[in-house]
């Protein structure tokens, strides 16, 4: 394989570590709390997971630990879509438990979930794992989305588990995959089987989030690569003067990446699905208030601007919603009748006499290219695919309409041409930012710990994520702990619970803050690409989010492992039925202004700035530990 400059420089690459995990790994004891419950519907929760249920928080602090030299056989599995870091929490892991006896062995399955149970893997060794420290993708062993549900599929996981004597699984996913994982660790105690499950928060979405867990890995990545392209939109917008460009960005049903890549940008527009459902709005009102901004920049000469678009805005959008719900019920019942119509007038002259009324003359107020879209691309399940529909078209398209109308009487008198964009792909796989990559060592290796300790049901944990990363704090916090019961498919199933936009949440509201500012007049902010070398304000900062989430903890906040449980255990189960909430009073977000570059000494550059590239680095995780003991 030829090697880019960055990517072999990146090898060298040495990722911070909390200082508890540099410490001799016999002296990381690990301090439990009280008993946890889940955030709702416990009664079903503890039926349902008599063994993991109300399992207590856990963190790491200085102390005996006489577990870690076990000789330990572990399998790792990355699941769901691509997120930067992945390959950094298995070298995490990898290095974990190298360190605490070589002779263990850790075994990566293929595919995602199919590997593990079809038996599909190949053992992790130094040479291997060496070619993917500090890159972007998944491909050291691959991803996939099969769910490990079945009967037959959770039977043929255990038999590929006890034919490898596995001590443990590591499932490296979002909310379904850890959801998957807290069943299978149910599963293998039920059975009698010794196999430990540890998840990993992973997505770029940044849904998987709760008080415990104050990011999903990846997110940093995504956000910080679609922003550097927003910013470089917003200037060529600028410069030329003549387009509107609607920028779709991934996030499947979240609008977090949106929020945060506004924030990093400062665009005119960014709608945010969450608030969007909270007021009821319908189509019509999304774009009348698009085509009202397009106008008032229009009245001042600007006839272009930048609007971001949530992936699953129309899944928000009540009678979009709605239309979804009964094209699926639709499909599912007359799917012979569908299917044998041809081409799209006959489907939409079917549809107009089957269809509710509402959702007939929603259906038909699509524009025809978009309404083909809704019948087009189907899941297995027969059901709509979201993330396929062209959003950014149909809504720039409904703005177009208006413009026109409102130019008929004579309330607009400017120019429109426009411009689409989806960034989705684009940033999944990129290399990981330093906290990306920092973050993603430090759950693996986090990981690692809480294998040896024998837990189980447990997703790997490190927060205080706003300090610097000898402060954070390393754990694990029960699956069961973040789960309630979710209508899937027809009945109620345990699921972890996604974290939307809270809209009473520090990002939402400094965004709304200065929204109708950005709206009108030009006030764009340009990130730049992710920078790997140079001083701590350009290369080290978390997401505009996290530091509006969380400000860093006073030192010895997290100690009394005790204390922490009972607090996140309390509001969650007062508030049943409500999200739990993530947001924390924050520290005052220091955004980086404009245009400044930020001035830093010659010294501070010179010691972070990358050696001269040399072979690969046989023992990143050495070099770690003596980096972070400095
Ligand atoms: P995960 O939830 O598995 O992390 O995947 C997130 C995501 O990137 C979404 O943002 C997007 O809608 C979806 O995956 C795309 O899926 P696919 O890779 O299967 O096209």
């Amino acid at each position: 394989m030829k090697l880019s400059a960055l990517q072999t420089a990146r090898y060298q690459y040495a990722p911070k570590l909390p200082a508890i995990l540099t410490a001799k790994l016999e002296t990381i004891a690990i301090e439990s709390g009280k008993p946890t419950q889940s955030i709702a519907n416990q009664a079903e929760l503890k039926e349902l997971f008599k063994n993991t249920y109300g399992k207590p928080l856990v963190t790491f602090g200085k102390g005996k630990n006489k577990d870690v030299k076990k000789v330990l056989r572990v399998g790792v599995i990355l699941s769901g879509g691509q997120a930067p870091g992945g390959h950094n929490v298995i070298a995490g892991l990898y290095d974990g438990l190298k360190k605490g006896n070589p002779a263990s062995k850790l075994f990566g399955f293929f595919g995602g979930p199919s590997g593990l149970i079809e038996g599909q893997y190949v053992e992790i060794k130094d040479k291997f794992m060496d070619e993917y420290r500090n890159t972007g993708g998944f491909d050291i062993i691959g991803s996939g989305r099969t769910k490990i549900e079945t009967p037959e599929q959770i039977a043929s996981s255990m038999a590929v588990a006890k034919k490898m004597k596995l001590d443990a699984i590591v499932i490296i996913g979002g909310d379904d995959s850890n959801t998957n994982a807290a069943l299978l660790a149910e599963h293998f105690i039920t059975a009698g089987m010794g196999t430990q499950v540890i998840g990993v928060p992973k997505t770029i979405d940044g849904d998987l989030k709760n008080e415990m867990i104050e990011t999903s890995f990846g997110f940093d990545t995504a956000c910080k690569t679609y922003s550097e392209v927003i910013g470089n939109i917003e200037r060529d917008a600028n410069s030329a003067k003549k387009y509107w460009h609607f920028v779709k960005l991934m996030g499947r049903s979240a609008s977090h990446i949106g929020l945060e890549c506004a924030l990093q940008t400062q665009p005119n527009i960014c709608l945010i699905s969450e608030e969007i459902e909270e007021k009821k709005m319908t189509l019509r009102q999304i774009t009348d208030s698009i085509a009202d901004i397009v106008a008032k920049r229009a009245d001042n000469g600007d006839n272009f601007g930048v609007a971001l678009i949530p992936e699953g805005l129309v899944e928000f959008v009540p009678e979009m919603k709605a239309l979804i719900s009964e094209l699926n019920d639709l499909m599912a019942k007359k799917a012979d009748d569908f299917n044998k119509l041809s081409g799209f007038d006959a489907q939409a002259a079917w549809l107009a006499k089957n269809l509710t009324k509402a959702s007939a003359e929603t259906f038909a107020a699509l524009p025809a290219a978009i309404a083909a879209q809704f019948l087009k691309d189907r899941d297995p399940h027969g059901n709509v695919q979201v993330s396929l529909i062209e959003t950014e078209k149909l809504v720039s398209s409904m703005v177009e309409t208006k413009l026109k109308d409102m130019k008929k009487a004579g309330t607009y008198k400017g120019k429109f041409n426009a411009l689409h964009h989806f960034f989705g792909y684009e940033g999944r796989c990129a290399f990981p930012s330093n906290f990306d990559a920092d973050y993603c060592y430090s759950l693996g290796f986090t990981a690692f710990v809480l294998v040896a300790g024998g837990l189980t049901g447990y997703l790997s944990s490190v927060r205080n994520l706003t300090a610097p990363a000898k402060d954070w704090v390393a754990g694990g916090v029960p699956l069961t702990m973040m789960m309630n019961m979710e209508q899937r498919h027809g009945s109620m199933k345990p699921v972890i619970r996604k974290a939307l936009v809270e809209l009473d949440g520090k990002p939402f509201k400094a965004f709304a803050k200065v929204r109708d500012e950005w709206a009108v007049k030009t006030c764009y902010t340009f990130p730049g690409a992710i920078q790997y070398y140079g001083p701590d304000e350009v290369c080290n900062q978390p997401t505009q989010t996290l530091l509006l989430e969380r400000k860093p903890m006073k030192p010895g906040a997290a100690k009394p492992a005790k204390a922490a449980a009972a607090k996140a255990a309390k509001p969650a189960a007062a508030k049943a039925d409500k999200p739990a909430k993530a947001a924390k009073p924050a520290a005052k977000a220091a955004a980086p202004k404009a245009d400044k570059p930020v001035k830093a000494s010659k010294a501070t550059v010179k010691a972070a700035a990358p050696k001269a590239a040399k072979p690969v680095a046989k023992k990143a995780a050495a070099k770690s530990e003596a980096k972070a003991k400095k």
